[in-house]
C-alpha cells in the first residue's frame, strides 16, 4: 500500500508516518512545508504549501498513493482568535483545494480529513458523551473551519463519489507537541520550574473546562485503520469516551515532579469562549474498525513531561 501524509511536518505526522512505515509496511511520502525540518528514515519527504492546488495537483499525478491522509492545518484554537483569516485561509481553502485536486486526477486515493471533537462545540449537557450526528454548534474560529471541512468532504463524497471518510479527533497529547497545547505547556512549565529556569509558579488558564485527552499513538492507529476500513462519507469520533477536567490533569503533572509548586490564573491564557465539556462517544469507531485507545492517560503525561526534562539538557 502506497499512503500520502499531507501536513505531516507537525506533532501528529511523524508519529503516523512511523505507524505506517514501521507497523503496517505502507510505502510513504509525507509533505511538509517549506520553513518546516522533517527526516523520516523509512519515508520521502516532500515540499507542498496546500494554498497553491497545482502544486497539490503535480503530487497527487506523481505519488498514485492508495491513501490520503489530511493533516495540514492551522490547529491551534489560541493562534485562531489571533489569526482568522490565515486559519480560514489553511483549513478551508486549502481543504478545497486538497478536494479539487483529487477530484482531477485519476488515481483518486481514499481518503481521510482530520477534524475535531472542537466542531461539536456548545455541547448540551444530555448530549454527552456525543455521537458523529449530534448538531455541531462550533464555538470558536478554530472549530468553525473544522466543521466547514467536515461538510466539503461530504459534499464531495455525496457529489462526486470520491473515496472520503472524516475524523472528529478530541485532544490528543504526547512528546513533542508544541507547548501551544495545555498539557504540553504544563509539562514544559514544571520542567522549566525542576531546571531553576522559571519561579515555582505554573501559570495556567481555564481549569475547569473538561476535554478528552488521548495518547496520539493511538490516534494514528485509529486514523490508519479508518482510512483503511472506514465507510465513504462518514464521520468518526476518536477519542477515549471519558473527558477530564484539565485542573485533574494538572494535579496529576504537578504530582509527578517534587517541587512545591503553585498555580496562577494568567488572563492571557484564557480564551474569549470555552466550551465547558466535550466527551466523544466512541462506539461507532470500535464497531467499525474494531479500533480502542490502549494507551493509560497516566503513561501519557508521565512521557511527556520526561521529554521536556530531556529538552531542558
Ligand atoms: O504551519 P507549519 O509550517 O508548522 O505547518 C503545518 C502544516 N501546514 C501546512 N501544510 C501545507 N500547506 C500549508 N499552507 C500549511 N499550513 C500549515 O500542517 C504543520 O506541519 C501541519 C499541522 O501540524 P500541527 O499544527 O502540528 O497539527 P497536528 O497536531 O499534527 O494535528 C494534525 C491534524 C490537524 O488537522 C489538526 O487540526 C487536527 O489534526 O487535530
Amino acid at each position: 500500500m502506497k499512503a500520502l501524509v499531507i501536513g505531516g511536518g507537525g506533532f501528529v505526522g511523524p508519529y503516523l508516518v512511523r505507524h505506517l512505515t514501521d507497523d503496517l509496511g505502507y510505502k510513504v511520502t509525507v509533505t511538509k512545508t517549506v520553513k518546516e525540518t522533517l527526516t523520516m528514515d523509512n519515508a520521502t519527504v516532500r515540499n507542498l504549501d496546500i494554498l497553491d492546488m497545482e502544486q497539490i495537483r503535480t503530487l497527487l499525478e506523481e505519488e498514485k498513493a492508495d491513501y490520503l491522509f489530511h493533516l495540514a492545518a492551522q490547529s491551534s484554537v489560541a493562534y485562531s482568535w489571533k489569526n482568522p483569516t490565515l486559519t480560514v485561509d489553511v483549513n478551508i481553502k486549502g481543504c478545497i483545494n486538497l478536494l479539487e485536486a483529487i477530484r482531477l486526477v485519476e488515481k483518486k486515493p481514499r481518503v481521510l480529513l482530520i477534524g475535531s471533537g472542537e466542531e461539536y462545540g456548545h455541547i448540551k449537557k444530555d448530549e454527552c458523551p456525543i455521537i458523529e450526528d449530534n448538531v455541531v454548534r462550533p464555538g470558536n474560529i478554530y472549530a468553525a473551519t473544522k466543521s466547514c471541512q467536515n461538510m466539503l468532504g461530504r459534499i464531495y463524497s455525496d457529489a462526486y463519489g470520491l473515496d472520503i471518510m472524516m475524523v472528529r479527533a478530541f485532544n490528543h497529547i504526547g512528546p513533542n507537541q508544541t507547548p501551544m497545547f495545555v498539557v504540553a505547556d504544563f509539562c514544559k512549565q514544571v520542567a522549566d520550574i525542576e531546571k531553576g529556569k522559571q519561579e515555582p509558579v505554573i501559570n495556567v488558564g481555564n481549569l475547569s473546562a473538561k476535554r478528552d485527552f488521548t495518547d496520539v499513538r493511538d490516534v494514528v492507529k485509529a486514523y490508519a485503520k479508518l482510512v483503511a476500513g472506514g465507510k465513504r462519507g462518514e464521520t468518526y469520533n476518536v477519542g477515549t469516551g471519558h473527558a477530564i477536567a484539565i485542573q485533574d490533569i494538572l494535579n496529576k503533572i504537578i504530582a509527578m515532579s517534587d517541587k512545591d509548586i503553585e498555580v496562577k490564573v494568567d488572563p492571557a491564557k484564557l480564551r474569549p469562549v470555552d466550551v465547558p465539556i466535550i466527551e466523544p462517544d466512541i462506539s461507532k469507531i470500535k464497531k467499525e474498525v474494531g479500533w480502542e485507545p490502549l494507551i493509560p492517560l497516566e503513561q501519557t503525561l508521565r512521557e511527556t513531561l520526561e521529554h521536556w526534562r530531556k529538552e531542558q539538557n
